[in-house]
């Protein structure tokens, strides 16, 4: 199949699906487009099979902001037809969806290419729901040709708030060859110099990951007697809170601020715990990630992370925000490595026998084929 694929090609998790999808079909023999602003940065290799055209935007001094959407559409269409595209599948449904639609019926005539829309969570729970933007999610969603969605809690959320359920459930992937636990790696000893116990939290320090509660449930380990360190990955706007109460709380010293980084699995390799503690989480991506490198998860007890991760087994939920628990929790697996193990191989168990490349990519050409065949038997 020739395969058109739209992310935000920024960090985040939609993108880092995208991406991986792409270089997952590439690998089983499919033509990979991607259409985006600039190279998705986990797409770090193109090749015979992955290419990547840039959405260029012409600055007129007319325009306050910049028509993103329509200058995307424009790529769009034309990539369909120079690349004789089957279908375009975009990543996050604002604006991507409603930019294909376009695409597809500006150049229906000549070609037909159905859009599959991925729903990853904020575009449907947060972005999508509010006033501004339900109309045209909503519209979004039901011209799509498909619409897939992350978890069985998405596609809920999705019937709720659109009254749209029309949706197949495809969880999100880890290939398992790239997640691994790496506890000889030289970086363990440059994060725990002295054998402390490696905290890791990985986000876009959004509001909604919650990352100042990471500074507490280390300070309440450190001063309950376990000598650990927090690794920060990533940046965004709760970053200067997070340094502020580390810096009250004169934790500063035990926190690594690592800022944004293309290779996670590095810092999962080598942490003892992971810290999720965020408001809202459709799937939770880097709890997967960790499970798959045989980490514990500490996390909320959101949205689709009772999907990932299996509490008291391969980690511990709690309520949003219950800061108490989550160090009790914490302190509990860091003070017994058997625990720890045990916690962490049955992460990865589950990890690649419900998330691997090898179960999830085929559902996804499945799918694909599904769609085509679909549209294609409309249109005769
Ligand atoms: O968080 C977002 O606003 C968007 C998105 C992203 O691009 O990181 O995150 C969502 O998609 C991820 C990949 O499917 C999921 O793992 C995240 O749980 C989800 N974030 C939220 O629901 C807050």
């Amino acid at each position: 199949m020739n395969i058109g694929i739209t992310v935000y090609p920024t960090y985040g998790g939609s993108g880092i699906v995208g991406s991986e999808l792409g270089r997952e079909l590439a690998e089983r023999g499919h033509n990979v487009h991607f259409i985006s602003s600039f190279l998705p940065t986990r797409l770090t290799e193109l090749s015979d099979r992955i290419h990547f055209h840039e959405v260029e935007m012409m600055s007129y001094p007319l325009f306050e902001h910049q028509p993103y959407d329509l200058a995307l559409a424009t790529k769009m269409a034309t990539v369909a037809r120079a690349e004789k595209l089957d279908l375009l599948h975009v990543h996050y449904a604002i604006p991507h969806s409603i930019s294909a639609i376009l695409a597809r019926e500006s150049i229906k005539q000549k070609r037909y290419v159905p859009v599959i829309t991925t729903l990853h969570g904020t575009d449907i729970t947060l972005v999508g729901a509010d006033r501004s933007y339900l109309p045209i999610t909503r519209y979004g969603l039901q011209q799509s040709d498909g619409v897939t969605a992350v978890s069985k809690f998405l596609k809920q959320a999705t019937i709720e708030t659109f009254d749209f359920d029309e949706i197949e459930v495809i969880p999100n992937f880890i290939c398992g060859k790239y997640y691994l636990r790496t506890p000889e790696s030289p970086l363990k000893n440059e994060l725990a110099p002295n054998g402390e116990r490696l905290l890791v939290h990985v986000s876009n320090f959004r509001h909604v990951k919650r990352p100042v509660d990471c500074i507490e449930i280390l300070a309440r380990l450190r001063n309950g007697g376990t000598d650990a360190r927090l690794v920060m990955v990533g940046d965004g706007p709760e970053l200067s809170a997070v340094r502020y109460r580390g810096e009250q709380l004169g934790m500063n010293g035990s926190v690594i601020y690592v800022g944004k980084q293309a290779n996670i699995a590095d810092y999962l390799g080598v942490a003892d715990i992971f810290l999720l503690p965020s408001e809202l989480e459709s799937f939770g991506l880097a709890a997967l990630e960790a499970q798959a490198c045989e980490v514990p998860v500490i996390a909320t007890r959101i949205g689709g992370i009772p999907e990932v991760v299996n509490d008291g087994e391969t980690g511990f939920l709690s309520d949003i925000g219950d800061i108490e628990k989550m160090s009790s929790d914490a302190a509990t697996l860091l003070s017994d490595e058997d625990l720890r193990r045990s916690f962490g191989e049955k992460g990865r168990e589950l990890a690649i026998s419900r998330y691997s490349t090898q179960k999830i990519i085929p559902q996804y050409i499945a799918y694909y084929e599904r769609i085509i065949e679909r549209s294609a038997a409309a249109a005769a």
